[in-house]
């Protein structure tokens, strides 16, 4: 547990840092960190009110999430149609509470909505959707996310837009066939504004990635479709501030980051179990996994 206190993770957004592009590109490192803990602190909560599942996919990409929204995403909550922002596919559609979480951490929307999530009439629903502010597409049956962002990518190079698209799936999600055509695709047509970040937690649903369907060698597989492959450890902040604050890597590949990453990461009991994808911590495991993030309930 961390000695000095943390702040609330339900303080105001106001009293923090501008993050509205592009002031928020000079942000420090530390305030990455704490948004990183504040949208861990969030979705366990949400989860557990609403006795959901999926915890383990959320925490699993906090840090990514945290480096993108403070750090990377060319974004504006206050125009969050604007035609030249970054567009972001979360296409791990069951890890929508930290999304949420971030989405209202950066203002999109107000941090009170994130106490009634998957409640009736919410619309904050168990799966990520494009009626949320900062939402660009539902998500939840895997496979489509990247298939979309290609499209979304090659509609910005022909319209001579500068604005660059992020998709994060899932490891379990690349047994889906329909990434390995996007994948082909993306190489094919040369597309340098398209970033695609693996979440490779090793772990899916019922068993590891490894007994399911193996897919090392990863980065040579990308490496084959002609993509340009970064391989980090997906919770060193300071390592996905440099991968994703870089792209595009090259001018006529786009880039894959595959994020080696822990499923439950944040919270001891819950890191690398398999069992966390489906279960809901109650009173007494939230209380203890906020703790340990340096949180009460
Ligand atoms: C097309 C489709 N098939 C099955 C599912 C059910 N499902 C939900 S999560 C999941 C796999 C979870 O493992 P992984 O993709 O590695 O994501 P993680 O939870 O590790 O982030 C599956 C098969 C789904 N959402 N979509
Ligand atoms: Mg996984």
């Amino acid at each position: 547990m961390h000695s000095r206190p943390r702040p609330s993770p339900h303080r105001q957004h106001a009293t923090r840092y501008d993050l509205r592009y592009p002031w928020y590109m000079s942000v420090p490192v530390q305030l990455t960190v704490e948004f990183a803990s504040r949208i861990r602190a969030h979705a366990l909560r949400m989860v557990s009110n609403a006795s959901a599942a999926h915890i383990g996919s959320a925490l699993s990409i906090a840090d990514i999430l945290s480096v993108l929204y403070t750090h990377v995403l060319r974004v504006d909550p206050t125009k969050p149609d604007w035609p030249e922002r970054d567009r972001l596919i979360v296409s791990k559609g069951h890890a929508t509470s930290i999304l949420y979480a971030a989405l209202a951490e950066r203002g999109f929307f107000p941090l009170d909505w994130l106490a009634d999530y998957c409640k009736d009439e919410s619309k904050l629903l168990g799966h990520v959707s494009h009626h949320v502010p900062g939402v660009e597409v539902s998500t939840g049956s895997l496979g489509h996310g990247l298939p979309i962002a290609c499209g979304m990518a090659l509609a910005a190079k022909r319209d001579g837009r500068s604005n660059r698209t992020f998709v994060i799936l899932s490891d379990g999600e690349l047994d889906e066939g329909s990434c390995w055509e996007a994948i082909l695709f993306a190489g094919h047509n040369r597309l340098s504004n398209l970033t695609a970040i693996v979440d490779y937690n090793k772990i899916q649903s019922f068993g590891t990635v490894k007994d399911v369907l193996d897919l090392d060698p990863l980065a040579a597989k990308w490496d084959a479709f002609h993509w340009h492959t970064l391989e980090i450890d997906g919770h060193d902040i300071a390592q996905l501030q440099v991968a994703l604050s870089s792209v595009p890597l090259e001018a006529d590949r786009p880039t894959v980051i595959i994020a080696h990453t822990i499923k439950g990461k944040g919270v001891s009991f819950m890191e690398d179990r398999l069992e966390w994808h489906y279960k809901s911590p109650n009173a007494v495991q939230l209380e203890q996994a906020l703790q340990e993030l340096g949180y009460s309930c």
